[in-house]
């Protein structure tokens, strides 16, 4: 069953065209504007023109945070780069490093183990560094909430340079500088840049404010750090990205330039474009702090050698395909516990826990899971006295809120609404999982579900080349300015057949109105799509234009499905019904009612599971079977609950599949003599539940 709740705003051609003409911009894409809120004409170009940096001493304490780097440029003292362990860390620290290189300092960058020091300063780290004769340490992409680190550096005597990105708490540290346009008194006009564009702006600030000729020598590594931090690709950052792109195609004709980069892209097969950055390079350089020594990353983006540094790159793609596999190795075990146990599937927040579990993948198998089933989760690994947890929310929900509320049995908690991680003694995690759910069942009685967000709905004939290529200028594309996602509603499809290497993709044909079109649902197989030749669906689609033989043709590629003319809303209330009902909270008489077959439905079902002989199949198909005879999702699984308590049918459930199977000799029994079937009955008549 679909859970997302599916929005799309109605394309008015009427309006675009208006739009177009007062922009002076193709009808299309003032059309896309528009419906993406870029109502003005100075929105809009802010937008699709290239931009610049803005003057970097606009940051509040950029012109001290230069004067001590050129004195101890100067006095040739020793400065270490600070950094973290992300992409946005990792290139940040390149990019200062680099940089301070080239100046002929004498420098080093300092990335502490994400396992074993965590994020940000600490204070063995700063005795290593003191021990070394440090002078002056940079922070880069951390540093704005190390107050007590900080002070400890002044009291070893080193000064400290913060730059960062973070939101500062009420108190600042105590440094010569704090760079951090989220400081009160700074006067940056733009607040997003991620960590690698603070430095890439300190960098234009010690070459007297010279943005352009900054971007064109570190443009790639920022780019790097600003897609990998998410921040919006809006404004400034639209500058470094579309700059870095530019550099990043470059690579690999020039030999001189960044080879360990070039390297990387290469052995991934990336495309020079945002989201080729981000499924590529991006979680590469993650998976190197993931696993272990994340030094290498910086290693690798800092080299000049090119054997040296293919590999290097060899090395990290292989911590990549390692992370991949423990990964989806703990998300399969978590998907198994929580098929296993009805506690854990029909929860308002689902908690899983396993020991082992490497912790660097936590919170990836956590999205997994909530984009799974929709609700918001938290995956915990237990590693001896301390259970390190990391949890995804749903918008609406705010998962910090909820484990702020049980910050008395935490050792330590932090996050945001989206996003959230835990420590905590392994003997508390049962508390936890209750209380969590507690609160959430007090603070939001119907969870929120997941949303798909269209930009508009498309007819397949509407679909060209040329319109699409009015599009481009709104690349590139990332946070804050997705992928335009269309919506082709009502296409029947006609066949199906595998592409690809070993078939792992399908070819879907379509038809609707009477005009034939193809699409291509990537990662699926044609035996696993999970609707029938002939179901009338609602696609959510990116459309890509190729250069297939000389010729330009517009691929479709489909990135969510569901079955066409179902009440999404309505589907959403029942399935949340029905779990209320698994959880064995008291239900509304409306509530009961929608789950309660009658004797219709419940044969309805049972020739069903006659037909259907044990195969799994997806909820929708099996709903638009049962069309006739209304039939809602949670009243399906309700009807297979009441006839497996008579012993006429097996079940299984399976994420958003159900496999029925006839038990061909079972007795004649009377099905409403379920006491499902009665508690039903008896919570749908308002006398009932009192
Ligand atoms: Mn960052």
């Amino acid at each position: 069953m679909n859970i997302k709740r599916w929005v799309a705003a109605p394309l008015d051609m009427e309006r675009a065209g208006e739009l177009a003409k007062s922009f002076d911009l193709p009808e299309f894409l003032a059309a896309l504007l528009a419906l993406r809120g870029f109502s003005g004409k100075e929105q809009a170009h802010s937008l699709l023109e290239p931009g610049t940096l803005c003057d970097p001493f606009l940051m509040k304490d950029m012109d001290r945070a230069v004067a001590r780097i050129q004195r101890a440029l100067e006095d040739f003292e020793k400065i270490a780069v600070y950094g973290d362990y992300d992409a946005d860390g990792v290139t940040a620290t390149a990019m200062l490093y680099t940089y301070l290189q080239t100046l002929g300092a004498d420098v080093r960058y300092y990335i502490p183990q994400r396992e074993s020091e965590g994020y940000g300063m600490n204070l063995s780290a700063l005795d290593t560094l003191s021990r070394e004769g440090v002078n002056l340490i940079i922070t880069v992409d951390n540093g704005i909430s190390a107050i007590e680190e900080i002070a400890y550096a002044n009291s070893l005597g080193m000064d400290v340079v913060v730059t960062d990105h973070h939101q500062p708490h009420s108190k600042l540290p105590e440094a010569c500088a704090v760079v951090d346009a989220h400081q009160p008194g700074d006067e940056s006009p733009f607040k997003d840049c991620s960590g690698a564009g603070v430095v890439l702006k300190l960098i234009a600030a010690m070459e007297d404010g010279d943005a352009q000729s900054v971007l064109y020598e570190f443009a790639d590594l920022a780019a790097i750090g600003t897609v990998g931090d998410v921040v919006p690709l809006l404004g400034e950052n639209r500058a470094i990205v579309r700059a870095g792109l530019e550099i990043i195609s470059q690579l690999g004709r020039d030999p001189g330039l960044r080879p360990g980069l070039a390297a990387l892209m290469e052995l991934s097969g990336a495309k020079p474009t945002a989201t080729g950055l981000a499924f590529s390079v991006v979680p590469a350089i993650n998976a190197t702090g993931r696993m272990g020594a994340p030094e290498r990353a910086v290693r690798l983006l800092t080299y000049s050698d090119r054997e040296a540094a293919r590999s290097l790159a060899a090395e990290i793609r292989g911590d990549n395909d390692r992370r991949k596999k423990v990964e989806s190795e703990i998300t399969l075990q978590v998907i198994e516990k929580i098929e296993r146990d009805p506690k854990l599937k029909y929860a308002r927040i689902i908690v899983a826990e396993g020991e082992g579990w490497h912790h660097g993948v936590v919170g990836i198998v956590a999205a997994r899971i909530t984009e799974r089933y929709g609700k918001p989760s938290f995956i915990f690994s237990v590693d001896g006295q301390e259970a390190r947890g990391s949890g995804r929310s749903v918008e609406g929900f705010s998962l910090f809120g909820a484990v702020d509320s049980c910050g008395d049995i935490l050792i330590r908690y932090g996050g945001h609404p989206m996003a959230a991680g835990a420590t905590l003694a392994p003997e508390n995690l049962p508390e936890f999982r209750r209380r969590l759910n507690e609160y959430a069942h007090k603070t939001c009685p119907d969870m929120p579900s997941l949303t798909l967000r269209l930009d508009c709905l498309l007819e397949p004939q509407a679909v060209s080349a040329a319109a699409l290529k009015e599009l481009r200028p709104l690349e590139p594309f990332g946070s804050g300015n997705p992928q335009p996602l269309f919506g082709i509603y009502g296409a029947r499809i006609i066949s199906m057949r595998p592409v690809g290497s070993g078939g792992s993709h399908c070819r879907l044909s379509c038809e609707k109105d009477g005009y034939a079109f193809d699409c291509l649902r990537f990662g699926i197989k044609p035996e696993d799509f999970p609707f029938p030749a002939g179901s009338v669906v609602d696609m959510a689609v990116n459309l890509e234009v190729d250069n297939y033989r000389g010729q330009e043709k517009v691929s479709i590629l489909v990135r969510d499905v569901k079955l066409s003319g179902l009440d999404q809303e309505y589907c959403i209330a029942c399935i949340r019904a029905y779990e209320k009902l698994r959880r064995r909270e008291p239900l509304e008489p409306e509530e009961a009612k929608i789950l309660t077959p009658g004797r219709d439905q419940l044969a309805a079902v049972y020739r069903l599971a006659q037909s259907r002989g044990g195969a799994w199949t997806g909820m929708e198909p099996l709903l638009w079977s049962l069309k006739t005879k209304e039939v809602n999702p949670g009243m399906l699984l309700a009807s297979c609950d009441i006839l497996k308590e008579r012993g006429l049918i097996h079940y299984q459930t399976r994420e958003n599949s159900l496999q029925i199977k006839i038990i061909p000799a079972a007795k004649k029994v009377d099905i409403f003599a379920s006491p499902l079937y009665a508690k039903l009955n008896h919570m749908s008549t308002p006398q009932g539940r009192a």
